[in-house]
């Protein structure tokens, strides 16, 4: 979770709460088909918020984002319901539940960056709700001294706070985006493995890397036949983990192919702990000592 999802869900957290005030405040106020308006809208909008942010975020577990953004949206729309009355409660449910599965869908088929335009846009639909209860409340006493006051000069200083709220919200999280990508780079682990000519070894032959942290190995062959390096089994994030150079080899795991005099490069994340065999395919040169051990830890 990048600190742009913990913003988001504190900013719904905080609408959550300011939802509950509002519906606690005017319940008296609104008809039945005014307050099935607002649960309907606020249901509907935080489930597509929710669904919007986990379908992006985690993109192919469309069941889990599915099922947690319909609990969000049920449990928002439903809460103020069951303060609006019975009509809003339903109302707050249906719009929950749909808002949820719509948003997870949608959020599947967008990437990062679109999912938190829409997830702004959404925000931004969420607080407009906030003042749509006062609008369609019937007024009271109260509320008409008010109106004859300085009443432009509020939204409008709302909706810039809100604009700002939401910017300062990207670009934190772009900061810490960036910053966080540079490190992943300087992490990333360089190792190299030479094979001498005639001596049938892998230099080094015992190689520690971490669980989760990239590293690129480089097979050099400095012998004039062709080596290469295979572990079968060998769990790592799903990147291009095969270099064959023409060799044919069924679905090894891992298979760096270096012909005669020749290196080769290949980057990977190991993703278990654990002891791995590595050696050397072309026959015979395992049984002569081309053999390693890549330890995982
Ligand atoms: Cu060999």
């Amino acid at each position: 979770m990048s600190f742009y999802h913990y913003f988001v869900l504190f900013t719904l957290s905080l609408l959550f709460v300011l939802f509950v005030v509002f519906s606690l405040y005017y319940k008296d106020r609104l008809r039945d088909m005014s307050g099935m308006m607002l649960s309907m809208i606020i249901g509907t909008n935080i489930g597509l918020t929710v669904g919007v942010l986990l379908g992006s975020s985690y993109q192919g577990n469309l069941f889990y984002s599915t099922i947690y953004s319909i609990v969000a949206g049920v449990l928002v729309g439903t809460t103020c319901g069951i303060i609006l009355g019975v009509l809003p409660l339903l109302e707050g449910f249906m719009g929950g539940l749909m808002g949820g599965m719509m948003g997870a869908m949608l959020g599947e088929m967008l990437t990062q960056e679109e999912s938190f335009m829409i997830i702004n846009l959404l925000l931004t639909l969420s607080v407009s709700v906030l003042f749509l209860f006062p609008i369609i409340a019937i007024p009271s006493k109260k509320d008409t001294q008010l109106q004859n006051k300085k009443w432009l000069i509020k939204p409008f200083s709302a909706f810039l706070f809100l604009v700002i709220y939401l910017i300062i919200g990207n670009q934190i999280d772009k900061g810490m985006i960036f910053s966080k990508s540079e490190q992943k780079e300087s992490h990333q682990l360089e190792i190299s493995i030479d094979v001498q000519p005639l001596q049938f070894t892998y230099n080094p032959s015992k190689i520690v890397l971490k669980k989760g942290q990239r590293v690129s190995v480089t097979l050099k062959n400095y012998d004039s036949i062709e080596h290469d390096l295979e572990i079968k089994n060998f769990p790592t994030k799903n990147e291009i983990t095969e270099n064959h150079k023409g060799h044919s080899i069924k679905n090894p795991d891992l298979h760096l192919h270096a012909p005669a005099e020749e290196q080769i490069e290949m980057a990977f994340t190991p993703t278990q702990t654990g002891t791995y065999e590595f050696y050397c395919t072309i026959p015979g040169h395992k049984e002569k000592g081309m053999v390693g051990l890549i330890i995982v830890s």
